[in-house]
């Protein structure tokens, strides 16, 4: 079994139990991540689930997760970096969440084009998760159902845009973005839902642009390059897709810390020559 059959294996190996543990740790648990944010109760038992399942395996070299300050060596092998529950304020409202998986060829930090395969796992009415590997020909995506993982085939990004989902409120993201946000938003669906892996499961469905800018406080934006941004441009771009952080694909982002940040668009190459003319 080759290392990166063992981090899909694992994170598969965890979805379930991790759908089934987070009812009952919605709950605030006190303490902040790394990145200043508040931590749930399933954050913090979450990454312990995956690390549990990943740090053992031969072939990871390191665990880097949102929920943890520093890397944690495991060895020889690549580096997984992983956001173990994506928009985990959404459990409140039992609202969609997800994992968030990169596995790179180098110790971290690192930049997106070190990624040798990226994870999404999204637990909505069913759990799924979309595999992007350098050893396969396509992006696939498995239903989780249980010890039971079955491929529901390639994934396609289509052609036609339908939907856009762009944080930030008027007024605290740059005119620049606030005018581009108007004008997609006449021309597209407003799908924006507070996690990340599923407005990109939206964008991945239905073609079109999730963003996630520069705003008021926040000069890089909020999500992370290493857990979020970049293995996410890693599935976008395997899929023909674009992605940008306004000037650049998120690929080439090159971060300067293991919890960095960058301003992060990503969906059909067209929407994404859109947003670098619009904020150039
Ligand atoms: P806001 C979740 O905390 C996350 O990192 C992403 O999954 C999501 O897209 C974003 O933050 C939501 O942020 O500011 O809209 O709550």
């Amino acid at each position: 079994m080759s290392g990166l059959d063992g981090v899909v294996r694992g994170v598969h190996g965890v979805a379930s139990d991790v759908r089934a543990g987070l009812a009952a740790r919605a709950g605030a648990q006190g303490g902040t991540n790394p990145s200043g944010e508040t931590q749930i109760d399933a954050d913090v038992w979450a990454d312990e689930q995956f690390f549990d399942a990943l740090s053992t395996l031969d072939g990871v070299g390191q665990y880097v997760s949102e929920e943890r300050a520093d890397a944690v060596d495991c060895g020889e092998g690549h580096a997984v970096a992983i956001d173990p529950l994506d928009g985990s304020s959404n459990l409140a409202s039992n609202n969609p969440v997800g994992t968030i998986v990169g596995v790179y060829d180098a110790a971290l930090p690192a930049t997106g084009r070190e990624l040798v395969a990226a994870m999404m796992v999204l637990y909505g009415p069913y759990t799924t998760s979309v595999v992007a590997r350098e050893d396969r020909g396509a992006v696939e995506e498995y239903l989780v159902e249980g010890d039971e993982v079955v491929s529901r085939g390639a994934c396609a990004l289509p052609d036609d845009p339908t939907v856009v989902g762009i944080a930030g409120k008027r007024g605290e993201r740059s005119a620049a973005c606030d005018a581009l946000a108007d004008e997609l938003e006449r021309e597209l669906k407003l799908r924006y839902g507070g996690a990340m892996a599923a407005d990109v499961r939206q964008v991945l469905e239905y073609g079109g642009l999730f963003g996630y800018p520069a705003v008021e406080g926040a000069p890089d934006g909020k999500l992370r390059v290493h857990f979020e941004s970049a293995p996410l441009a890693y599935i976008l771009e395997s899929l023909g897709g674009g992605s940008t952080d306004g000037e650049r694909s998120l690929l080439d982002v090159d971060p300067d810390g293991l919890h960095a940040r960058s301003q992060t668009f990503l969906g059909n190459a067209a929407l994404v020559e859109r947003v670098e003319s619009a904020l150039a």
